[in-house]
């Protein structure tokens, strides 16, 4: 297994929308597990491939208390099944030290497959309704800075550029 670099704001990278995924091969499930060692080294609860510079259409999450529940979507679709928005204090770990309130749709239904090309569907509320509709923005090239104010969202792009340029 391996760390995988994590693109950070402003990187236009993660801009770019992701590409369905066509082989369910050894490649695929070996990325899965990098995913999962990065998002857990880096105490994150949900990361999309655009994260780590791969623009293929799959994301890992696990939002429990334990660490113990994996979850993998690829090729994944949502449809929202409660329109009724909650706030929620969303991070990412490619905004790296910023916490903001964002509002979403409160419950989806989400159809992908997982790791061998099995298809599933579950529907999520909560916390997991906001993490899979986060990380799907991710596969469109969206952050959730761009639900903030263009003011707020400028704060956190000079933060952040003034960090990478100090480490770089
Ligand atoms: C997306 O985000 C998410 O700034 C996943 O210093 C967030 O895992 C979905 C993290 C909230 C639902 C609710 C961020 C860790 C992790 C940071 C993350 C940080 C350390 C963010
Ligand atoms: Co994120």
């Amino acid at each position: 297994m391996a760390l995988l670099p994590i693109l950070e704001f402003p990187d236009p990278r993660l801009r770019k929308v992701a590409v369905p995924v066509t082989s369910f091969d050894d490649g695929l499930r070996n990325l899965v597990d990098n995913m999962f060692e990065t998002m857990y080294k880096a105490e994150g609860i949900g990361l999309a491939a655009t994260q780590v510079n791969v623009h293929k259409r799959l994301l890992v999450l696990d939002i429990s208390e334990e660490k113990d529940s994996p979850l993998v979507f690829v090729n994944p679709e949502f449809e929202v099944i409660e329109e009724a928005l909650q706030e929620y204090q969303e991070g990412c770990l490619s905004v790296p030290g910023f916490f903001e309130e964002v509002s979403r749709p409160r419950a989806i239904r989400v159809q992908a497959q997982d790791p061998h090309g099995e298809s599933f569907a579950m529907e999520a509320r909560d916390v997991l309704a906001v993490c899979i509709q986060h990380e799907i923005d991710h596969l469109n090239g969206k952050l959730f800075v761009d639900y903030l104010s263009p003011l707020k969202r400028q704060r956190i792009r000079g933060k952040l550029e003034k960090e990478h340029k100090k480490s770089a």
